[in-house]
């Protein structure tokens, strides 16, 4: 019985990794797809049938194509293969992985470089909405060495610059999914959010811990996780996004006073794991939270004085260091409106070849 070869590539994508895949290769059934990322990446809880890495940062694929949008000039679908699920989860997107579809379609030939550099216009299939993306291209070809230095990531490499647009309701219709700021859940206030990732924040004290415990510390207490998910699966359904047991969305976002120069600490669970940095729209969603007139992040966030042009440069720290991400604001008495938010990622090609499926019968 001869296995299925299928063209792949792996890429670092931020501070993750996974499967980069031409959406032509792949069936357009989404039964059949998902089957074929599973058996690529692996379907038990090591993967280890698969090129998956046991973990949610590295058991990802982003099928790619030329844009279907007017105005933009990738498709990019996000798919989290579940880690020891088998199964796949198309409802989050990923602002990690993101950052390496440009870099795939160049090095594919899906489409051509501009020298120095190349801006494209990604349309995020999972979400409905778009990021423009900046990739250093001397020569037309992808310059992944450089001098910028992200969390997670150990030394530097070439910055891509990824500017996100109208984020709000990525998953959940709107901004504050259940029509509040704040909400109290077994008698806990929290805030729900979805500036480009469903989040739910809440105060770390709340929990009976500080908020500054690693994220093994973190992971190994069965009472905390008890009551995240308690609180998970009643916002679910507010959030409009039903029964989310077993769901990769919403992330559960503990947040505490900033240790440093940030403007809050943070502890995210995505949504079972302590994530041992914070994901990129995670980050954008917390650092929304804390820009709004009002949220749990009230009184414990501390914002910066507006740049000169009236954006805000929002670090917020997490267990291996802070991510910032630049957000432009209408803030008003009345609204409050993100319009979009500004960060910087590297990417890196690690291998490309065929990924073998194992024969069916
Ligand atoms: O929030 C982790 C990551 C992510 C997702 C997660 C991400 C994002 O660190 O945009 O990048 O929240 O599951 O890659």
């Amino acid at each position: 019985m001869t296995q299925t070869a299928i063209n792949y590539m792996m890429l670092r994508g931020g501070s993750s990794k996974g499967l980069y895949f031409n959406a032509a290769d792949l069936p357009s059934d989404t039964e059949r797809r998902d089957q074929i990322l599973l058996d690529a990446l692996g379907r038990d809880a090591r993967q280890i049938d698969g090129l998956g890495g046991g973990t949610p940062l590295t058991s990802k694929a982003a099928l790619v194509s030329v844009s279907s949008q007017p105005d933009c000039d990738l498709d990019y679908l996000f798919c989290q293969v579940v880690v020891g699920e088998n199964r796949v989860d198309t409802a989050p997107n990923c602002g990690n992985i993101l950052a390496g579809v440009g870099p795939f379609a160049i090095e594919s030939g899906m489409l051509k470089a501009q020298d120095g550099e190349t801006r494209l216009r990604i349309y995020m299939v999972n979400s409905g909405k778009e990021c423009e993306v900046i990739i250093q291209t001397p020569n037309r070809r992808v310059e992944y060495t450089g001098s910028a230095s992200i969390s997670g990531v150990l030394g530097t490499a070439a910055p891509i610059v990824c500017n996100y647009f109208e984020l709000a309701g990525s998953a959940c219709g709107q901004l504050f999914p259940t029509g509040n700021t704040l909400d109290t859940i077994d008698g806990v206030d929290v805030t729900c959010i979805d500036n480009g990732m469903p989040v739910v924040l809440l105060n770390a004290t709340d929990f009976d811990i500080s908020g500054y415990e690693t994220p093994a510390e973190l992971d190994a207490n069965q009472v905390l996780k008890a009551r995240l998910q308690s609180i998970r699966l009643q916002l679910g359904p507010l959030m409009g996004l039903g029964n989310v047991d077993g769901a990769a969305v919403p992330k559960m976002c503990l947040i505490s006073p900033p240790q440093g120069s940030g403007i809050v600490n943070t502890r995210t669970f995505i949504p079972y794991k302590c994530h041992d940095a914070i994901g990129v729209l995670g980050a954008v969603s917390v650092a929304t939270a804390c820009l709004a007139p009002k949220s749990v992040a009230t009184g414990v966030a501390t914002l910066p004085a507006s740049n000169a042009d009236g954006s805000f440069s929002l670090s917020v720290e997490h267990p291996s260091g802070e991510f910032t991400c630049v957000l432009n604001a209408e803030r008003s008495e009345q609204s409050f409106k993100v319009t979009s938010a500004g960060l910087v990622r590297t990417a890196r090609l690690l291998s490309r070849g065929q990924v073998y499926l194992p024969a069916t019968d």
